[in-house]
């Protein structure tokens, strides 16, 4: 069977979102090789929370993807480590450069957001992904599924593993990020209406870096001995909560689960220290972000609209100011063999 029928069979049979496998790609700027009908290139800026993280090393190949299919200029920048005042930094060199559009995800929603306005009011278009600023600093905000979409996905996990009843904890990558902001919130919201045995003790930010949520998570095994399950919701966090879990020797005593590429969890979901890995198509979300980002400078992406044309995944649905690529995907010990990103 191919790839592409497994993954069709999967998502029949699990009712979630399609993904495929894909290779991370470089970070550098790419120049796209078509013409576009008339006129002079857009100039289309792509920022990453942080380069140094895998997740956007996938989203930025998605970028490049679009770009080179929709004959546009990609810029690529962001800082190395997630760092707010430096996206701000480039934020502002972008506007000198004079770009045509920007697509940012945002370790900061509400510190990004005047540069973000700076840009629109200097005719820059603004849309961001992965991670919001403040909706009037952007047109749109390209999301990778809806925030109860994730939230539910989550809670609705833990409490099949624990069987509705028992202490867990969060490892998140912020307390500033848009998206984790609203992830957390969606937890709780699903956690105190269906699972009332079901207890958060902790929430814990790691910065999006690995050796922290492994520190994080080393500290919540012993501060909490009866710790049933961490939820990771950042993707370095799910392998640095799986290294603390395997080192304590709690593996299958203390529940993993989390939102996290595919090759970085591999190892861990198959040894059974990782329960499940939840999430989306990380190149999509980078494709998706960019045509977005263009449509919007050319004139063809308008508010109120309510479906977008992608080139590559067909109809996508506009709520709102929201341009949603779609459902989470579970990846288990039966599945995760056959992705590659
Ligand atoms: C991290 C980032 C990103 C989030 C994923 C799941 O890499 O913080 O914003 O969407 O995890």
């Amino acid at each position: 069977m191919t790839k592409m029928k497994i993954l069709s069979a999967l998502t029949l049979s699990i009712g979630v979102a399609l993904l495929a496998g894909c290779k991370p790609s470089d970070n550098g700027t790419s120049q796209s090789s078509t013409q576009p009908t008339g006129g002079k290139k857009l100039m289309i800026a792509f920022m990453p929370k942080s380069k140094g993280n895998a997740y956007f090393v996938s989203c930025k190949q998605g970028a490049d993807e679009a770009a080179k299919d929709l004959g546009v200029d990609l810029i690529f920048d962001g800082p190395t480590t997630p760092d707010p005042a430096k996206q701000n930094e480039i934020i502002e060199n972008w506007i000198t450069l004079g770009v045509d559009a920007i697509a940012v995800a945002c370790e900061n929603r509400d510190g990004i957001s005047t540069a973000l306005r700076k840009a629109q009011d200097k005719g820059v278009k603004v849309v961001t992904y992965d991670a919001d600023a403040q909706p009037d600093a952007r047109s749109f905000f390209v999301n990778q599924a809806t925030v109860e979409g994730i939230g539910d996905t989550l809670v609705d996990e833990a409490a099949r593993l624990l069987n509705g009843k028992g202490e867990y904890a969060i490892i998140t990558a912020s307390l500033t990020a848009g998206n984790m902001i609203a992830w957390q919130q969606a937890i709780e919201k699903r956690n105190a209406e269906k699972y009332p045995d079901l207890k958060r003790v902790a929430l814990r930010p790691c910065d999006d870096l690995k050796d922290k949520a492994q520190q994080e998570a080393t500290t919540l095994l012993s501060a909490y001995p009866n710790l049933k399950l961490i939820m990771a919701i950042c993707s370095p966090a799910v392998p640095g909560a799986a290294e603390a879990i395997k080192q304590a020797g709690k593996a299958g005593q203390v529940k993993l689960i989390g939102l996290g590429l595919p090759n970085e969890n591999k190892a861990y979901v198959n040894s059974g220290v990782t329960d499940t890995v939840i999430l989306w198509k990380t190149v999509d979300l980078g494709y998706l972000a960019v045509e977005a980002a263009t449509a919007l400078a050319k004139g063809e992406l308008k508010r109120g609209d309510t479906v977008f044309k992608s080139r590559k995944l067909g109809d996508i649905k506009i709520d709102g100011d929201n341009i949603l690529l779609g459902k989470p995907f579970k990846f288990t010990k039966e599945n995760i063999n056959q992705f590659d990103f």
